[in-house]
């Protein structure tokens, strides 16, 4: 929607950040991007995810939401004009909201499909990045 105000409260190795950044591409969405440090966290993050203090949070028009299959879902019926992200069918739409963990031939595939499309390529991270970036704070953390 035209004049909306709406940033993303994120960090770049975020997999649930990801998930957000993608929807707004699918949706053609401008937004500022702020970056947060986790051990640090900004009294904008406290103020905006008082319950989790985590990120992503989307801020539109001042309202925070929170949790990411929340934030995709919400993407999906706040801007109309592109294709839904989200299944119309109530039992594929339920589906579509778990995170399918075993070995499922479909699946693989459809995210081979998803990773053809420039909004999300865009958006991932490359993975050795990311892998490098968790085992160095799994150290600071004390985690190792
Ligand atoms: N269920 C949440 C998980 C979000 C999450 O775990 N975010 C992590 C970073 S990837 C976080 O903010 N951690 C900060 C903390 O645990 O204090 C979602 O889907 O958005």
């Amino acid at each position: 929607m035209a004049g909306d105000q709406v940033t993303l409260l994120n960090i770049w190795a975020s997999s649930f950040g990801m998930r957000v950044r993608i929807s707004l591409a699918e949706k053609a969405v401008k937004f500022e991007y702020s970056a947060q440090d986790l051990r640090n966290k900004t009294a904008l993050l406290l103020q905006m995810n008082p319950v989790h203090s985590k990120i992503p949070v989307l801020v539109h028009n001042g309202k925070p939401v929170c949790e990411s299959v929340i934030i995709v879902q919400y993407i999906d019926e706040a801007w109309k004009n592109k294709a839904p992200l989200l299944p119309s069918d109530p039992y594929q739409g339920a589906q579509s909201r778990f995170n399918i963990e075993a070995d499922c031939p479909k699946l693989i595939a459809y995210c081979k499909r998803c990773l053809e499309k420039e909004s999300v390529s865009k958006c991932l991270e490359d993975p050795q990045k990311v892998s490098d970036f968790v085992v160095m704070m799994r150290k600071k953390l004390g985690l190792e």
